[in-house]
């Protein structure tokens, strides 16, 4: 199915034809896919992870994942997401929320099904105590009636309307059924290409809610920073986190290379890796959750 997808977006960007709306929003384009960083930028320093981090160990604990539930008000239907409880669960503690989001192509399960074991990644890191304790909630993004795979680059506007489910519905739900904090120095958001630029809009655009924001590869859904950043001394003082992720090989580096050139320019902490030679897939997507994880929520 991606790879269907890919051929229509190769075809679409070919014929420069734009899968979102021109204006404001949409940063510019230098060739196929968002073209190259036509900005100078300057990367964080890359660090590989550790052969293993996204393979089973045997003689660690496990998480369990579940797929829930719940009523959306703004979609006006039920809504599925798949739920990772780490190691050990306790209703009777309490545990911060990482919202993680899936690419074009994908539903609530392309992260755990389609090779981005984040359950094994997070037992891991769980195992080596290098995480917070943490829920990570794996929604469907496309906010629509019809949320299925096959809405391809017909269902851009519903990836824009999720932050009405995500906020309105999903994480109240998540509060009610699970033993979070639930306030924005616990919940974090992060997301993989299209999942990156909501991660990125909705993150930035609701600070009240995510503290934390992370851009895996991140697409041309993404906003210009100065509409993700209005407020400099805002963001400065509210957001903790913001860290992004894309592959030197990836053509949409530019969608996280503008917001990290203007975050330097106002000093707003940021960091950005070029992954060496990473394409537009799990490879990069695996070593953001690996990274983001161990930085939130700390
Ligand atoms: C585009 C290229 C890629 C685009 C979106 C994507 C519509 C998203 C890819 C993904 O989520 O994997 O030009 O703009």
């Amino acid at each position: 199915m991606k790879k269907v997808l890919f051929t229509l977006a190769l075809a679409l960007a070919a014929a420069g034809v734009s899968a979102q709306a021109p204006g404001e929003g949409m940063p510019p384009r230098g060739g196929m896919f968002g073209g190259p960083p036509q900005i100078d930028v300057k990367f964080d320093e890359y660090v590989a992870a550790p052969d293993g981090f996204d393979k089973e160990r045997e003689g660690i604990e496990h998480g369990t994942v579940q797929l829930i539930e719940y009523e959306s008000k703004s979609v006006g239907t039920t809504r599925k997401a798949n739920v990772y409880l780490p190691p050990k669960y306790d209703a009777d503690k309490k545990y911060s929320v990482l919202y993680l989001l899936h690419g074009i192509g994908g539903d609530e399960n392309e992260w755990m099904y389609d090779g981005g074991v984040p359950n094994i990644i997070m037992d891991n890191l769980y195992a080596d105590g290098k995480v917070a304790d943490m829920i990570v909630v794996m929604p469907n993004g496309r906010a629509a009636k019809d949320d299925s795979r096959s809405g391809g680059f017909g269902s851009f506007p519903a990836f824009g309307e999720f932050d009405k489910d995500l906020i309105g519905s999903l994480i109240p739900y998540i509060n009610s059924h699970f033993s979070t904090y639930g306030d924005r120095m616990h919940t974090a958001i992060a997301g993989l290409s299209m999942g990156g630029g909501q991660s990125l809009n909705f993150g930035l655009g609701n600070m009240d809610v995510f503290a934390y924001v992370g851009g895996f590869s991140s697409a041309p859904n993404t906003m210009r920073a100065p509409q993700l950043i209005p407020d400099v001394e805002k963001t400065k003082k509210e957001n903790k986190l913001l860290w992004m992720v894309c592959g030197s090989a990836d053509n949409l580096m530019y969608n996280s290379a503008q917001l990290k050139a203007f975050c330097d320019e106002n000093d707003i902490p940021c960091t950005l890796i070029n992954y060496p030679e990473g394409k537009h897939d799990f490879v990069v997507w695996k070593y953001g959750l690996y990274n983001f994880a161990q930085l939130i929520f700390k």
